[in-house]
């Protein structure tokens, strides 16, 4: 079984991708399941075949130990590695050739935490990547931009997997902003300009120098447009995840 990762952002739409995306796998022949790991989804949009809500309440562990909602979520995600063989082998026992596992929106469990990397290795897999979404909305701004590039690559030192970028939620941009971004992900001079443009002080000089860390990493980000609303980018996605999970053959052994 292969497994994939669905990480971004609050918001950055997570969980429908992980939706459209199975269902949209399955309609093409693939045999997939959907997973949820977050723990603090009030309601799931799409069939998960395993689900940590089943294992650990959140409302509960909010009363337990006197936490509010965040505290709750971040206990209730260290609690996820306390039973990641149970879930574990609950989702190997599916027998499909790929999990997509949906991830809480707190980005620290997962850029700035161990716990997101120990959930990853405790699942069985013979290969395992990671989609990180750069949310369309926020990625019209160079400085939010950046940030994602900032948190990708977090993401990407602490789980060393291989990491497939995606813009979700593509659709809600207009034709010309999309262009932009596109041509930021292509051309780092075109981003760099957009800096020197667009913003000013403190965020210019923060954007500019992390741009520079981030290039000096060697690390290339090239966020591919999606959408769950109208599918776009679900072929290019599934040949890129078959480029990273089998090396191009197919999920079906
Ligand atoms: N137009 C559009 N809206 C989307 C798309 N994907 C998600 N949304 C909407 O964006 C909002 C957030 O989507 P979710 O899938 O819940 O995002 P998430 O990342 O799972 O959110 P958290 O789990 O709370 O971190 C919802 O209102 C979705 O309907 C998309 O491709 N296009
Ligand atoms: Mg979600």
């Amino acid at each position: 079984m292969n497994i994939v990762f669905i990480l971004g952002t609050a918001g950055s739409g997570k969980s429908e991708l992980t939706g459209a995306f199975t269902n949209w796998l399955q309609l093409q022949g693939e045999n997939v399941i959907a997973v949820n790991l977050d723990p603090g989804a009030t309601i799931v949009p799409y069939p998960a075949s395993v689900d940590a809500r089943d294992y650990i309440q959140v409302n509960a562990i909010m009363e337990n130990y006197s936490l509010g909602p965040n505290g709750g979520l971040v206990l209730a995600c260290d609690m996820l590695i306390d039973i990641i063989d149970k879930l574990a082998f609950e989702v190997d026992s599916f027998g499909a050739d790929l999990a997509i596992i949906d991830t809480p929106g707190q980005m620290e469990l997962f850029a700035f935490r161990n716990t997101g990397a120990k959930i990853a290795e405790g699942m069985i897999g013979d290969s395992k990547a990671i989609i990180y979404l750069f949310d369309s909305v926020y990625c019209r701004d160079p400085l939010n931009y950046v940030m994602n590039m900032f948190i990708a690559s977090a993401i990407n030192t602490r789980f060393l997997l291989p990491q497939v970028s995606v813009l979700s939620r593509s659709d809600l941009l207009k034709d010309e902003e999309l262009e932009e971004i596109l041509g930021w992900s292509e051309d780092p001079e075109l981003l760099e300009k957009a800096i020197d443009e667009r913003l000013t002080g403190t965020n210019k000089m923060i954007s500019s120098d992390m741009l520079d860390i981030i290039y000096r990493l060697g690390l290339d980000f090239f966020p591919g447009p999606v959408s769950s609303k109208s599918n776009e980018g679900f072929s290019w996605l599934y040949s890129e995840l078959l480029r990273v999970l089998t090396g191009g053959e197919p999920l079906t052994p």
